[in-house]
């Protein structure tokens, strides 16, 4: 059995988040998740506050298991949605694209366990700092907003510079990925890309194919000009980008052409001009499968590896 201290702070059956993917993961992704033992997260993302309270009174629905909450720091609803969880009693917090210190005092007063997630050292000791419980060290490998580290280089250097829980996130996929992450000193890992495609996650089946239909170098970055890089699946809209980019384009107009452009993916399926956010992994996810299939092949992927890694390498 794989478990870490991440399991009983969380009330948890296995060290595996899922990622709080904005327009993603909704009510029905995070109950299943959570349902199969992992840790299932509602991505706010940009929705409107009372769509965000919807989908946790509806999770609280569907599940008796904790879950929690992503708030996307980039969203002018943050600050709202940041209140909703408290009031709602949501029982975990992570955070992305910012530095969520303003809201740190308000869930620890409301007993939330806040979960920053982190792309630098930096931040991470800052975290720590203001109370978080645990961080979440993201790499580059990551899809959607991502910092300028890999995974590889970037957890170690978090867990020798913290005393709280590292989780591992960015281009892990399976359990080799999951048991890599528990060697570089991670409690856990968080897990985006493969969860896309659940039987229980919402999205449009066209974004599920073209996970399922991407190689290995089918994933860029854009928007690096503006300083708030995304990893997508390349389309049409990523053309666009890197002309724009190239013509030096002001960060104004390179944003305009992003906006709305996840929610078109997501729910109209149109995933020429849409945003496909996506990680590095996507080549690796080859078939839609249930949140528990997912679950239970990371988790004993990982025990499969950790145990024969004797034979396999020391002699
Ligand atoms: O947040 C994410 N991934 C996301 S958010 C998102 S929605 C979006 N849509 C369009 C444009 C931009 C975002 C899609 N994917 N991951 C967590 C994450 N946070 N990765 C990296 C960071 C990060 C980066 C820099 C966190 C903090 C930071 O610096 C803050 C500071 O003040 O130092």
């Amino acid at each position: 059995m794989i478990k870490s201290d991440i399991c009983s702070l969380l009330g948890i059956k296995y060290p595996v988040i899922q990622g709080g993917m904005a327009w993603i993961a909704d009510s029905s992704l995070a109950s299943a998740v959570s349902n199969a033992g992992g840790l299932g997260i509602i991505g706010a993302g940009r929705n409107t506050p009372e769509n965000v309270r919807k989908e946790i009174k509806r999770a609280k629905e569907l599940t008796d298991k904790p879950f929690g909450v992503n708030i996307m720091l980039l969203s002018d609803n943050a600050e709202e949605v940041a209140k909703i969880v408290c009031e709602e009693g949501v029982k975990v917090v992570t955070t992305g694209a910012g530095n969520p210190g303003k809201y740190m005092e308000m869930w620890k007063q409301h007993g939330v366990v806040v979960i920053p997630v982190v792309a630098s050292v930096a931040l991470a000791k800052r975290m720590e700092r203001s109370g978080a419980d645990m961080v979440i060290a993201e790499g580059c490998e990551a899809g959607g907003h991502i910092g300028e580290l890999t995974t590889m280089a970037l957890v170690p250097q978090i867990v020798d510079a913290v005393n709280v829980p590292v989780i591992a996130a960015g281009g892990i996929g399976d359990g080799r990925g999951m048991a890599a992450a528990l060697m570089l000193g991670a409690k856990g890992v968080q897990v985006g890309t493969r969860f896309l495609v659940a039987h229980e996650c919402t999205v449009h089946e066209k974004y599920k194919q073209k996970v399922i239909d991407a190689k290995d170098i089918d994933s860029v970055v854009t928007a690096r000009s503006t300083g708030h890089p995304v990893r997508v699946l390349r389309n049409k809209l990523t053309r666009e980008f890197v002309n724009l980019e190239k013509q030096y384009a002001s960060s104004e107009e390179i944003e305009k052409l992003g906006a709305g452009a996840l929610r078109k993916a997501v729910v109209e399926g149109d995933v020429d001009t849409g945003s496909v956010m996506a990680g590095q992994i996507a080549a690796l996810v080859k078939k839609q499968e249930s949140c528990e299939e997912i679950i239970l092949d990371l988790v004993e992927g990982a025990k499969k590896v950790i145990s024969n890694l004797n034979g396999d390498v020391l002699v």
